[in-house]
């Protein structure tokens, strides 16, 4: 029988392109070749999408930038994403056109950062072209990029979640002075810091810690650069345990644990760190046995409630009282093989191409259309 074909789209008009497109020179690496077909689609910075040639090892972060489609063709080698010129079709310009190579593929493996990228719109638009994808399917994406609606929801299934108030677009615009006052009232009930956070998008960007009341109007306007809708949380007082979850045959399993110690916990650490050299988390946490069936129980329980597919790494504050409190899940964590998500898998006797192979397995046993 024919392999199955997947396609591996990967870069995008993201500040975290270079960590994309490391991220799938791995996966590239890791797909076992007599099993599947391989398509890698590179998205450029400029936000083309255009077939690329099938080789991992010249894929690395050049200067932090992605090269646009005619950068690569003059420039081969020395680039981060290699454009094989004989092959440089652009597969499509205009969302709503279904591509045509799309057509000839069996799964995607989407692997792009923040907006359109892992907030349920490529989901949405791999839907309507009928290709099954691997990972959260449209719903789980937008609430997994919106720290509101990710609370509510925690919140309707049980899951304790932290204290937060959210300062909405109209909100600010009418009348600043009430949001603020809001803000100062929830500060008089939780204390400071605050943290001030974009309600939407999945990096540290934006993120301000605010220490005091002075500090919070610009605290406010630093998020609103990012997102209109800013969420303000209050800071917990724990440790940062993080547990994977994956989708096996008969439903999602929990890994193994992981702990992020208090002195690389990623307030402002940069996306390199997050997502590439997290070598410092410990796998697996130091919890009791107790401790541990608890957080793996929690995170399959968040991954149920977000309706997740596929994987989902969840993020959790242990308090100093023993409670633990979900801070967020992400559906596309950092997947490189040194990656927090993947090392609690390889604690947890799955190794990197194993874990590459059931997340397309359980994408290709998805039915497509209504779900
Ligand atoms: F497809 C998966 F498995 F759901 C998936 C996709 C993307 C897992 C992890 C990621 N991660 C990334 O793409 C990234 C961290 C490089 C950027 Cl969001």
């Amino acid at each position: 029988a024919r392999k199955p074909r997947v396609a591996v789209v990967f870069g995008g008009r993201s500040s975290e392109h270079g960590v994309s497109v490391v991220t799938a020179a791995s996966v590239l690496r890791a797909i076992d070749r007599d099993k599947y077909d391989v398509l890698p689609i590179g998205i450029t910075t400029e936000g083309r999408w255009a077939l690329t040639a099938d080789a991992p090892d010249r894929m690395a972060i050049a200067e932090r930038r992605m090269p646009t489609v005619e950068q690569v063709a003059d420039h081969e080698g020395a680039v981060a994403l290699p454009v094989d010129p004989a092959n440089r079709e652009v597969v499509y310009t205009e969302v709503g056109a279904v591509p045509k190579a799309l057509g000839e593929v069996d799964v995607v493996f989407p692997m792009l950062h923040g907006p359109y990228g892992e907030d349920g719109t490529l989901q949405g638009l791999l839907e309507l072209s009928g290709v099954p994808y691997v990972g959260a399917g449209v719903l789980a994406s937008a609430v997994g990029m919106d720290k509101e609606y990710m609370k509510r929801i925690f919140t309707s299934f049980g899951l304790a979640v932290g204290p937060y108030t959210v300062i909405r677009p109209r909100e600010w615009e009418q009348d600043p002075a009430a949001a603020r006052d809001r803000v100062l009232a929830f500060a008089a009930q939780h204390g400071w810091p605050l943290f001030v956070k974009p309600a939407r998008g999945g990096s540290s960007f934006g993120i301000t810690k605010a220490e005091g009341p002075a500090g919070l109007d610009e605290a406010i306007a630093e998020a609103r650069r990012h997102d209109p809708k800013v969420i303000v949380e209050a800071m917990l007082h724990g440790r940062e345990i993080e547990c994977g979850v994956l989708e096996f045959e008969d439903g999602p399993r929990a890994s193994v644990p992981a702990e992020i110690p208090p002195t690389t916990s990623h307030d402002f650490y940069d996306f390199e760190a997050k997502y590439i050299d997290s070598a410092d988390g410990l796998v697996p946490a130091p919890l009791t046995p107790e401790e541990t069936a608890r957080v793996q129980a929690l995170a399959v329980a968040a991954f149920e409630a977000a309706s997740c597919e596929g994987l989902v790494r969840a993020d959790f504050f242990l308090l100093d009282t023993g409670e633990f409190v979900i801070n967020e899940i992400n559906t596309m964590p950092g997947f490189t093989p040194i990656s927090m998500y993947p090392r609690m898998w390889q604690e947890s006797g799955i190794g990197y191409p194993e874990l590459v192979d059931r997340l397309i397995q359980a994408a290709l046993r998805r039915p497509t259309g209504l779900r």
